[in-house]
């Protein structure tokens, strides 16, 4: 079947509200069992109207359109604000599969084909309130709303979604999977920590789990970029991707846009200096002022705050791909035009309605641990940052944490982090048989960029769950507007990475991931 294909739309919340897309082409499941004769026309007429854990459900038959096939859509709302859509597919596969969120959230995501396609039911909802995922002015005077947005969404969902599968097909689900990314990726590692039985596998992307550390980090990177002569123009992102590139592409084997081994790609390489401008002014676009020297300075070192010591971000990579559409333009400097930022508005908007709760302030002159209560309660509220998480495991939970080694919007090293700090709580014994962690090079946030994005990690967690087949070197795909496979990686396991182990000076070769070997740093 064809694979899904995302459109990048070159907003950051775009990005983060449509970012759930994955390739994939597994058949379709068939159980034989008794809900077999229960098609989406019948899910339909059977839920119209009944009232189910709290919210009267309303349905229609949505028909096939594209890649998606029929399916039974059914609306609901948990009072007083928290929307639902259950996707209940023509033939069930027995499982249940919920999608998470983006950004602030208070939009119902899109569609996600390939699991339905599966006959998975699917799962949404829009976290509690209604708004722009850029901004949490929701959070402001509604505290139920932003715990919904936080923590209880999904398990509240949840409930409701599990008596309407039970209502429909007179079974629960054989399995429940939930997988998100960015905000999404939250989402899936708070289920985890806090509702360790809700489900049995758990994919989570890009994950956004330290809330009080990045958006502390957004707004120590907008700070640098706000100083005087700190602004960063396409050109000077142009400039020093390529100065990155030109250090550090070949270290994996291969000069081909992706710095696919960053282990080797240390500041000393790098050698960021030698970009100075004379004098340390801004004399053109072939140099960096010690302004804009200082914003790179910020974006490379860990961020730390006064506070619980989960009140931290790690650094991020230089990655050579910073020059790309989705990268530092869209999400760090706004190509000179800070306000424009992801980074900058998400910090923004914190700042207004979740910190300060003033919506006058100005985030460019608060200081992010200053109120040391408002950390802890945006903490409380949002940070999934437990890593003591043999709950979930001892339950039988497997999880899969992925994140893009190219994204410019959380750091892949943050995640890192959490999965090695997880290992230490749990043990490595059981860190290996129940979690696993994947870097995909070149890969911007949740999807897109130099490197290839697509993974079908929801028939891994599948396989992992259901046959105890654990996922270990996955394959990555780049894939073109026309389905056309146009590139492929071994997904490696961290901390392995994909080295190129082919014919030298061969374009054809350097897209195919059988001239790659997974491989230690
Ligand atoms: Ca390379």
């Amino acid at each position: 079947m064809p694979l899904q294909k995302f459109q990048p739309r070159l907003k950051p919340a775009a990005v983060l509200m449509t970012s759930l897309i994955m390739s994939a082409c597994g058949s379709t499941s068939k159980t034989g069992s008794s809900h077999a004769n229960v098609n989406a026309p019948t899910a339909c007429a059977t839920l119209s109207g009944k009232t189910i854990g709290g919210a009267t459900l309303t349905t229609d038959l949505v028909p096939a359109s594209g890649t998606a096939p029929t399916y039974c859509r059914v609306k609901g709302i948990l009072s007083p604000s928290l929307n639902f859509e259950i996707r209940l597919p023509d033939t069930w596969n027995g499982k249940l599969y919920y999608a998470g969120g983006g950004g602030y959230d208070g939009v119902m995501p899109e569609l996600v084909v390939p699991p339905l396609v599966q006959g998975y039911v699917e799962v949404v909802s829009d976290s509690g309130h209604q708004g722009d995922g850029m901004s949490a002015a929701f959070a402001l005077n509604d505290p139920f709303a932003a715990q919904l947005f936080g923590s209880l969404s999904v398990p509240t969902v949840m409930s409701t979604a599990l008596k309407t599968v039970s209502a429909t097909y007179g079974v629960p689900p054989s399995k429940s999977y939930f997988e998100g990314c960015s905000k999404g990726g939250q989402e899936a590692l708070m289920a985890v920590q806090r509702n360790p039985n809700l489900f049995d596998g758990v994919i989570a992307r890009s994950p956004g789990y330290n809330w009080v550390g990045f958006m502390g980090a957004f707004n120590r990177t907008a700070k640098a970029l706000a100083a005087p002569g700190g602004a960063f123009t396409a050109a000077k992102t142009a400039l020093l991707a390529k100065h990155v590139r030109d250090a550090c592409d070949g270290l994996d084997g291969v000069v081909d846009g992706v710095v696919a081994n960053p282990a080797m790609c240390t500041a000393k390489v790098v050698n960021i200096s030698a970009l100075r401008c004379a004098g340390g002014a801004d004399t053109g676009d072939l140099c960096l002022s010690d302004a804009q020297l200082a914003v790179v300075k910020a974006w490379t070192t860990d961020a730390v705050f006064a506070g619980n010591d989960t009140f931290r971000s790690k650094a991020y990579n230089l990655t050579g791909n910073e020059d790309d559409p989705m990268g530092f333009g869209l999400w760090v400097s706004g190509d000179g035009d800070l306000k424009k930022a992801g980074q900058y508005m998400f910090q923004d908007t914190s700042v207004k309605y979740v910190l300060a709760r003033d919506p006058n302030a100005d985030s460019l002159k608060y200081v992010w641990d200053q109120n040391q209560n408002a950390l802890y309660s945006m903490a409380a509220l949002n940070d999934a940052t437990q890593t003591d998480i043999r709950p979930f495991i001892n339950n039988g939970g497997k999880l899969i944490v992925w994140h893009g080694g190219s994204d410019m919007a959380l750091s892949v090293n943050s995640t890192i982090e959490y999965m090695q700090n997880v290992a230490k709580s749990v043990g490595a014994e059981n860190a290996a048989a129940s979690t696993r962690l994947y870097v995909a090079p070149g890969v911007n946030h949740c999807t897109g960029g130099a490197g290839p994005d697509q993974t079908d990690l929801l028939k891994a967690l599948d396989e992992w769950v259901t046959k105890g087949n654990a996922p270990a070197t996955l394959r990555a795909e780049k894939v073109d507007a026309n389905g056309v496979v146009t590139r492929s990686l071994p997904l490696c396991q961290y901390p392995q990475y994909p080295k190129y182990t082919g014919p030298a000076n061969d374009t054809a070769a350097a897209k195919l991931a059988a001239n790659y070997t997974c491989t230690s740093p």
